[in-house]
């Protein structure tokens, strides 16, 4: 590779500049929520998860260590694979479970967020040297590629909730892919945010100390790197609010003054004062919304548990 090759950033893909063109020229602007995650992206959601008003990921961990030692020596997996992984840190339930059932395995983290995925594999390698870690940076709402060779039975995971950054739609079809990749004896580990009152889920989304807004704010930063976008990310608010005909909250950037914000090989694309990009929905479901969701991809549940509060549930799922 030549000195300038190495040093000029890579030219930014037409599929994604597709996908920023589409999102940004409908009534309702928007862009996908992938976009959150660079490096800082990922270590905002970190400082999230540590926030007192985000209930979700404690109450998940909490419902780990419950139950995921019993469903784990059940199943007696010898691989594991994570969409969207992230630190993978509620993972090292499903991790020491899997060492203490069949002393080892292999583990592949999938996530679009690249650098931070290197560091969280290279920690787990040292911290699990029983376990094969192979990270795969990909976009689990495309198909992508697995290692070839995968020991079966095969464990999926998809924790925090983040079946909920998809409409129902799009998150039957993302599990049906998870689904033909199973066969018998497989099963897929998943959290879900179920339904509260919502004063309870917008507190979550609109943390006092401001962490979700520089999240939300990310996402500018990020398209001005990625796809050479001119957004101020300053010159928005962070919005966000839950809508109960749609069982789900949305997050928004606010313009605070007219702008036109070009991305080259996109286009240029004009917002009124007030007008709003949306960067995020969250769909909460119920046990009757997730059975409907799982049966649209050919999964059915096999076990369910929820916190007493009935705040966030995890569940396996298995092969209809
Ligand atoms: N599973 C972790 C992280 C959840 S945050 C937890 O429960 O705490 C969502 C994670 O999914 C982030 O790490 C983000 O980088 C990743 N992600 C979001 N959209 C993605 C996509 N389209 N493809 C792959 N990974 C994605
Ligand atoms: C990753 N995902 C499940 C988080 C959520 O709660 O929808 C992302 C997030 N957005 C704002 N705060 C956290």
């Amino acid at each position: 590779m030549t000195d300038a090759a190495r040093i000029a950033a890579p030219a930014p893909d037409p599929a994604m500049l597709a996908e920023l063109r589409a999102g940004l020229s409908r009534p309702q602007k928007e862009l996908p929520a992938k976009y959150f995650y660079d490096q800082r992206g990922s270590e905002l959601f970190e400082a999230i998860t540590r926030l007192p008003e985000y209930y979700l990921t404690r109450t998940e961990q909490a419902l780990l260590e419950r139950r995921v030692p019993e469903w784990v020596a059940g199943l007696r997996p010898r691989a594991l694979v994570e969409l969207g992984a992230g630190s993978a840190e509620k993972t090292r339930t499903v991790l020491d479970a899997m060492r203490r059932t069949l002393g080892g395995g292999t583990y592949v983290p999938v996530d679009v967020s690249a650098e931070f995925l290197e560091d969280v594999a290279a920690r787990l390698a040292a911290d699990y040297p029983e376990i094969d870690v192979v990270p795969v940076v990909a976009d689990i709402t495309a198909d992508f590629a697995l290692p070839d060779i995968l020991p079966r039975p095969t464990l999926h995971a998809f924790l925090g909730s983040t079946i909920g950054n998809f409409a129902p739609d799009a998150a039957a079809a993302l599990l049906a892919r998870v689904r033909r990749r199973m066969g018998e004896g497989d099963g897929l580990l998943m959290g879900v945010d179920l339904r509260k009152a919502p004063a309870v889920v917008e507190a979550a989304y609109n943390d006092a100390a401001g962490v979700t807004a520089e999240f939300n704010r990310n996402m500018l930063r990020v398209l001005n790197a990625v796809a050479g976008a001119d957004f101020d990310p300053d010159a928005y608010d962070h919005r966000a609010f839950y809508r109960r005909e749609l069982h789900r909250i949305e997050m928004h950037l606010v313009a605070r003054a007219a702008q036109t914000v070009t991305i080259p090989d996109a286009g240029a694309f004009r917002l009124r004062a007030g007008e709003s990009i949306r960067t995020e929905i969250s769909c909460k479901h119920d046990r009757a919304s997730v059975d409907a969701l799982l049966a649209a991809a050919g999964l059915r549940v096999e076990r369910w548990e929820t916190d007493a509060a009935g705040l966030f549930a995890i569940l396996l799922a298995l092969p209809a």
